[in-house]
């Protein structure tokens, strides 16, 4: 039996928050090594464990999988949250892929300039471009395809979540995601992931943006 999974990132959100949504839905325990410094990362380099040299990175199954797409693919193949054949799949692929888009915005507001200004782009952005589709995709179904809870619903949730911690009303307008939302955040291993002690990562702060600054050792600005 392959040892147990084991995630290399910050101790924030970033681009490893999906991958913890996703294996907190597939009921997949996990451990974290959060990086802090400069020293750790430099060690993960000369181990030569970072294939692009960058993270995140995820021990699973006995290989050191990076590219958050491919770690997020192979969770998604594994525990049967990819859909139940090939045209499914694009589907899913579609939403999730736009939602990864929608969330790479949502990620680079603590390293931006101006985060009111940001902010106030991607709520257009999801309210005119992204949540309509969901909304559409929605109407009579109770998840995006195929009648099943898909990685293409978990990123969804997780990216509605975070949404609604900076505009709480951002789904007055779409009820269909709203019932979604709802039904979900019933489920157990998301009301387990919801819970105060979990693994979920809180919004970005100054500690950690910092970090990430230092362990590049670069100065991070996002437009
Ligand atoms: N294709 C963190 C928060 C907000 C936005 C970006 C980064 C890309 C994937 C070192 N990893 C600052 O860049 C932190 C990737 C992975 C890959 C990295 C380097 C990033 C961040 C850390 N940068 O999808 O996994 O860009 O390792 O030398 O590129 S995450």
């Amino acid at each position: 039996m392959a040892g147990k999974v084991v995630l290399h990132y910050f101790n924030g959100r970033g681009r490893m928050e999906s991958i913890r949504w996703l294996l907190a839905v597939a009921e997949v325990e996990f451990d974290e090594v959060f990086l802090t410094t400069r020293q750790q990362y430099e060690k993960l380099l000369s181990d030569g464990v970072l294939m692009f040299q960058q993270v995140p990175m995820v021990e699973i199954d006995g290989m050191k999988l990076v590219q958050t797409k491919a770690i997020l693919n192979y969770i998604a193949e594994k525990y049967n949250l990819h859909g139940k054949d090939l045209k499914d799949r694009v589907m899913i692929n579609m939403y999730w892929d736009g939602l990864i888009d929608l969330i790479k915005m949502i990620m680079s507001v603590p390293f931006t300039i101006d985060a009111t200004k940001k902010l106030n782009i991607i709520q257009t952005k999801a309210k005119e471009r992204y949540f309509p589709v969901y909304e559409k995709a929605l109407s009579g179904q109770i998840y995006l395809v195929g009648g099943k809870l898909s990685c293409a619903d978990v990123m969804l949730l997780e990216c509605v979540l975070m949404l609604e911690e900076k505009f709480p009303e951002i789904l007055s307008e779409f009820p269909n995601i709203k019932a979604l939302r709802d039904r979900m955040i019933q489920l157990p291993a998301v009301a387990r992931f919801l819970q105060p002690g979990s693994k979920r990562k809180p919004q970005s702060d100054e500690v950690y943006v910092k970090t990430v600054r230092e362990v590049f050792n670069v100065n991070l600005v996002f437009p």
